[in-house]
């Protein structure tokens, strides 16, 4: 069984993205397990050279640094070769109207002359990245679902329009479904996206700036602190993360404070701490770019050779090679 996983370089990698998925991704990992930067992904929204870059290498490192084995890391488009071949065959094996039917093409793109192509074509890029790696099992919240079951679909049609290649990968919903919410608007995730956003707190964040978000973090008038999340979603989310960082449950982290401030600076000083180490190698990482570099390379070398026998396959059955 082989599960894949990627971030996005849309923005400084959050507390939601660490606690929801970075962090699991390096302690449940099993040897077969893939994890990526998608910075092919970053390019359907308007996006600057210069800041991809050093977002892609930010990510690279906070993944590295947060304990992923090099070897099952890489870059996406360090494939970019392979992945735009394949890509285009299954764009080829994929109609217009099942692209045109994803949920988040249609709420961010459908009807919008301006709207980039690749928005309504990267699902299709989706399905390159999870049938190139030969990955079965994919790990997705549930606005991505549709994109793997495109994948499954498109597998399935290809190999039974040309021959058998690819797995069918399966969507999997991971173990809890942790939502790490904006502390300035508890009623939306923590979005990395949203850097304007006072209530977003990054991985790299130097601990007196999260300790002033965590101060002006949005509650409510009840004065009261309990696990009761429809009716006190900010205290809900604090007490969330509290709990996510000290290893306990939000119900026994709410005994542990019985004001609103006191609890904000738990929380505040559990971040810090659970951060401190992945900001010290992250930090260290990216202040020596020659093993990254070389970190990086050896990890498109290991997914390219995974890839190869594949591509190769596709090409062969489709009679392009
Ligand atoms: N707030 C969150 N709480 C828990 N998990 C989260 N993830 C994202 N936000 C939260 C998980 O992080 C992983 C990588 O995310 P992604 O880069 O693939 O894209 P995303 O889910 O769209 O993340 P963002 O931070 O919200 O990015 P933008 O602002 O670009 O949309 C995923 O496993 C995701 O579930």
């Amino acid at each position: 069984m082989t599960r894949l996983s990627g971030i996005t370089p849309s923005g400084h990698v959050q507390l939601g993205n660490y606690l929801g998925a970075v962090r699991r991704w390096a302690a449940e990992r099993e040897p077969a397990d893939l994890f990526f930067v998608s910075d092919l992904h970053a390019m359907t929204t308007p996006n600057r050279p210069q800041r991809l870059r050093a977002l892609t290498r930010e990510q690279f490192a906070v993944l590295l640094a947060a304990g992923i084995d090099p070897d099952s890391l890489f870059v996406q488009s360090d494939l970019a070769g392979e992945l735009g071949a394949l890509n285009w065959i299954l764009e080829c094996t994929c109609s217009f109207g099942e692209a045109a039917r994803m949920v988040q093409f249609k709420e961010r793109g459908a009807g919008q002359d301006g709207s980039r192509v690749g928005l309504l074509t990267y699902p299709v890029l989706m399905a390159a990245d999870i049938l190139l790696q030969g990955a079965d099992r994919v790990p997705v919240g549930s606005d991505q679902g549709q994109h793997v079951e495109l994948a499954r679909t498109l597998a399935r049609r290809f190999n039974s329009r040309y021959g058998q290649v690819f797995a069918a990968p399966e969507a999997v919903v991971p173990r809890t479904a942790a939502r790490v919410r904006d502390l300035a608007d508890p009623g939306r995730k923590m979005e990395k996206s949203s850097p304007q956003s006072p209530g977003v707190v990054f991985v790299l964040d130097e601990p007196d700036v999260i300790r002033r978000k965590f101060r002006r973090a949005v509650t409510d008038g009840l004065d009261r602190v309990r696990f009761a999340p429809d009716e006190q979603p900010g205290v809900a989310n604090l007490l969330e993360i509290l709990a996510a960082c000290t290893g306990t449950s939000p119900y026994t982290a709410a005994g542990s404070a019985s004001a609103y401030a006191e609890l904000k600076e738990a929380a505040a000083e559990a971040v810090i701490e659970e951060l401190r180490p992945l900001r010290e190698r992250t930090l260290e990482l990216l202040d020596d770019p020659a093993e990254l570099e070389r970190v990086r390379a050896h990890g498109a070398k290991r997914a390219t050779e995974r890839a190869h026998p594949r591509l190769q396959a596709a090409f062969h059955v489709t009679g392009l090679r």
